[in-house]
């Protein structure tokens, strides 16, 4: 496959996804209007909304993966993972507040998160060289939020809607890598005080690292890498949790600390 769609088509279509992101307002899928659009399509709407924000002053924060876990999959009905950037104004400080109203229909999500030392480039990239391309390890939670109508879409949609980036909150401790053991890495989401999901690293394709060497693949494919220096994100432990304005949100990751902050 290839890339399907004219250049307008796909400037149209990131803008309309841009702006529903920017005024809070929820769209149908794009797949419903153009039902054979390719996987290039829809990564090509997601560059346009990338080279959007950038021209706009904004920089890219960092990398995404998602859809990376069984339970993320399951509550989607999907089968692979997706990849996304986040941008500098969707982060927020430790303890700090995220704007409820800001959002459409926001849930939280907790994600096992790296900083590279070295560029990583597919294809052919592994567990192995992303392993020795990580200079820390650090916990953060994603607040994802659709676009789409009733958070519902199908892979090629949830893409070129930079795969529902919102909000992200890095927290807790940076660790070197040799520090720990992501698959046995225990993750613990409250809201209000209340435990509302459980995982450890290796819902993540087994172990974490894995999401980073096929997001290295799937860049390769596109003549990208991941430059030195990127902090990467590798997709919610468990499955994402709703929210409601006024929540306060805490998770708990073995050995890497806390990650807190509420809606408002
Ligand atoms: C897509 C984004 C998924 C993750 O960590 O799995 C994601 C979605 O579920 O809306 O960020
Ligand atoms: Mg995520």
């Amino acid at each position: 496959m290839a890339i399907t769609l004219d250049q307008a088509t796909i400037a149209r279509l990131a803008e309309h996804l841009e702006n529903a992101e920017l005024q809070a307002h929820d769209v149908t899928k794009i797949t419903d209007e153009y039902p054979d659009m390719s996987w290039e399509d829809a990564y090509a709407i997601q560059d346009e909304i990338r080279r959007r924000k950038e021209a706009r002053g904004n920089r890219i924060a960092g990398l995404k993966a998602g859809l990376t876990s069984r339970a993320k999959m399951k509550q989607m009905g999907v089968e692979t993972p997706v990849f996304g950037f986040v941008a500098d104004y969707m982060s927020v400080p430790d303890g700090g507040e995220v704007k409820f109203d800001e959002l459409i229909h926001p849930k939280v999500e907790a994600e096992i998160c790296v900083v590279t030392k070295a560029p990583l480039r597919g294809p052919g990239c592994h567990i192995g060289n992303v392993m020795a391309a990580i200079d820390f390890v650090l916990p953060a939670v994603e607040v994802i939020d659709s676009r789409y109508r009733d958070f519902k879409f199908d892979l090629k949609s949830v893409i070129a809607d930079n795969t529902s980036s919102a909000r992200f909150v890095i927290g807790g401790n940076m660790r070197d890598l040799g520090e720990l053991d992501l698959p046995t890495l225990g993750v613990v989401l409250e809201i209000n005080g209340e435990v509302k999901s459980m995982a450890a690293g290796a819902a993540v394709l087994g172990n974490p690292l894995v999401a980073i060497a096929m997001m290295a693949n799937e860049l390769g494919k596109r003549g990208q890498e991941i430059p030195a220096g990127t902090f990467i994100m590798t997709g919610g432990v468990t499955e994402a949790i709703p929210v409601a304005k006024g929540d306060n949100v805490v998770v708990r990751f073995q050995d890497l600390g806390n990650v807190s902050f509420r809606f408002v």
